[in-house]
């Protein structure tokens, strides 16, 4: 019997604390916030005058802007879409300019979202 080799169980790494895993520092990117432009309910625009505002700035189908208007005539306010700051200061422009230019009292605002 000339060469006996004994195996030993392999110890784990040793950590002489000088490596060390490298840590996420990437922050989140920022995404711009968004706003909320919101129809408030006045006693004096007619109603069919709303639904037209709503499918003439915002785009959705009469029976959509019909449910919106009668959403803001029950609840006071209703969200009528989300859009960057640029969209939306348009699209509350466009609205208050149309109602001034034919003598409706129709209230449009927008709101940072949280
Ligand atoms: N309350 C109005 C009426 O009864 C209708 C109306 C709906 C007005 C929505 C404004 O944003 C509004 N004629």
């Amino acid at each position: 019997m000339t060469h006996m080799h004994w195996m030993m169980a392999d110890e784990p790494p040793k950590d002489d604390g000088e490596t060390s895993v490298i840590t996420k520092t990437k922050p989140k990117t920022q995404r711009p916030p968004m706003y909320k432009v919101l129809l408030l309910n006045d006693d004096y625009t007619p109603m069919e005058f709303v639904v037209h505002v709503l499918e003439r700035f915002f785009g959705v189908s009469h029976a959509q802007a019909v449910e919106i208007m009668l959403t803001v005539h029950e609840k006071g306010v209703a969200v009528v879409g989300v859009f960057s700051y640029e969209i939306a200061e348009t699209k509350v422009a466009q609205v208050m300019d149309f109602a001034r230019r034919n003598q409706h009292p129709l209230q449009c605002t927008m709101e940072k979202e949280e």
